[in-house]
């Protein structure tokens, strides 16, 4: 089973994979959209394919109580923890959204740990990529849980980032305004943060994130002009997407001259999700991964959104085979040892349009308005210069 596909290590590069089998046993509830057991489709692809050959292989962490007060307020993350009965009103705690559930503490702190302990492997140089697909909840506030998400792994991975480089580019390709990560740091100028989200303020959560949105703009704030908002409608397609990504993320590379890139993949970009509206397929969503790969800086790659599990696999491992420099390598048809095979319906990694949704969704992102925000986010990066 093993080297299966011939693969093996990269050269000239690492790559760090960062997991915890326990997160998976976690569940939000019978019809809750967000599925832990996702990650164990993904971790199911990864290792069927062979790719855990090609990178370190770490079993996460928990973070600790200090490390997840480095962001969070102290009195916030205790009552997180359920099963010592604490059970409280404040915080957005209890709602359907967010609702409390037994081992909710552990769920929490794994996903954090997964994403410092990518960020620490980042830091001491020991990875070029590392990847913590259990971590990318960006919605975190510093108390108050949004969104699914109770802790903001990403900000606490950012901040240590900041101990080793001078500035963090953040890119968020989540169908959501990734408002937690972008709020946290709007007064700093060592954070750039950017995100493409479907925006429409009345009818689609956060329903922050529009085009002028840049952040406090006083003298005083060396943030301001540091948060980038990408506002898109239904039915984005994959051509679209990436060359909107590579125009956006060229012109804040050049200008910003990020020391690292942390990147929150969320899945529910991707054509057929129960709750996004895009049409991108695997193809488009990793095309993301490939770009941000080819600038050669140092890469952290979180998980975050994704709510039709095959769908969230397929992504999250084809672009774990970006990563590791195999994806023109590795068979399009899932390997027949697979567990959980049955649970991708079709029998391809990369499935068309049409075996996804049978008619497309109707695309509702005309060219004009693409170039309008590649104006304007040009205009928003006359202001950077580092
Ligand atoms: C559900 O079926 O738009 C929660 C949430 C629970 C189970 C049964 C309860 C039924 C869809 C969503 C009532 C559900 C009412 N159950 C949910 C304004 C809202 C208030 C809550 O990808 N109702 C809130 C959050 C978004 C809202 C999206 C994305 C996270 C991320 C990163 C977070 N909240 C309206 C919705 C269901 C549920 C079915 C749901 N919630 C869909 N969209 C939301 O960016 C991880
Ligand atoms: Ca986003
Ligand atoms: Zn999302």
């Amino acid at each position: 089973m093993a080297h299966e596909y011939g693969i093996t290590k990269p050269k000239g590069y690492n790559v760090t994979f960062h997991y915890n089998p326990n997160m998976e046993r976690h569940h939000f509830g019978q019809t809750h959209p967000m599925k832990p057991w996702r990650l164990t489709l993904t971790k199911s692809l990864v290792t069927s394919y062979g790719m855990n050959f090609a990178m370190d292989n770490y079993t996460a962490r928990t973070a600790t109580y200090e490390e997840l007060t480095n962001f969070h307020t102290n009195d916030y993350p205790t009552p997180l923890d359920v099963d010592n009965m604490h059970p409280d009103l404040k915080f957005n705690l209890g709602g359907s959204d967010c609702p409390l559930f037994e081992g909710l503490y552990d769920y929490c702190s794994m996903s954090a740990g997964s994403s410092l302990d990518a960020a620490r492997k980042i830091c001491s140089k020991q990875a070029d990529i590392a990847i913590a697909w259990g971590g990318g909840l960006h919605h975190a506030k510093k108390s108050e849980a949004s969104g699914f998400c109770y802790i903001n792994d990403i900000v606490l991975a950012i901040l240590q980032l900041l101990r080793v480089y001078p500035r963090v580019l953040y890119i968020d390709i989540d169908v959501h305004h990734g408002d937690g990560v972008e709020e946290a740091f709007l007064s700093t100028d060592r954070v750039m943060t950017v995100s493409f989200h479907k925006y429409d303020p009345n009818t689609f959560f956060p329903g922050t994130g529009a085009l002028d949105d840049n952040g406090p703009r006083s003298e005083h704030n060396p943030g301001a002009h540091h948060a980038l908002n990408i506002p898109l409608n239904d039915g984005i397609t994959d051509e679209q997407y990436s060359s909107l990504f590579e125009s956006v993320i060229s012109r804040c590379v050049e200008k910003f001259r990020p020391s690292a890139i942390a990147l929150q993949c969320g899945a529910d970009s991707l054509a057929g999700d129960r709750l996004g509206k895009f049409n991108l397929l695997v193809e488009g969503h990793s095309s993301c991964v490939e770009y941000c790969k080819k600038l050669g800086i140092p890469l952290i790659m979180f998980g975050g959104g994704g709510y039709t599990p095959r769908n969230v696999a397929r992504a999250w491992a084809y672009e774990t085979a970006v990563a590791i420099g195999q994806d023109k390598n590795i068979p399009h048809k899932i390997p027949e040892h697979t567990p959980w095979r049955e649970r991708f319906r079709q029998d391809t990694l990369l499935p068309t349009i049409e075996q996804i949704l049978g008619e497309p969704r109707q695309n509702r992102n005309p060219e004009k308005k693409l170039r309008d925000i590649v104006q304007h986010v040009t205009e928003q990066l006359r202001f950077v210069s580092h």
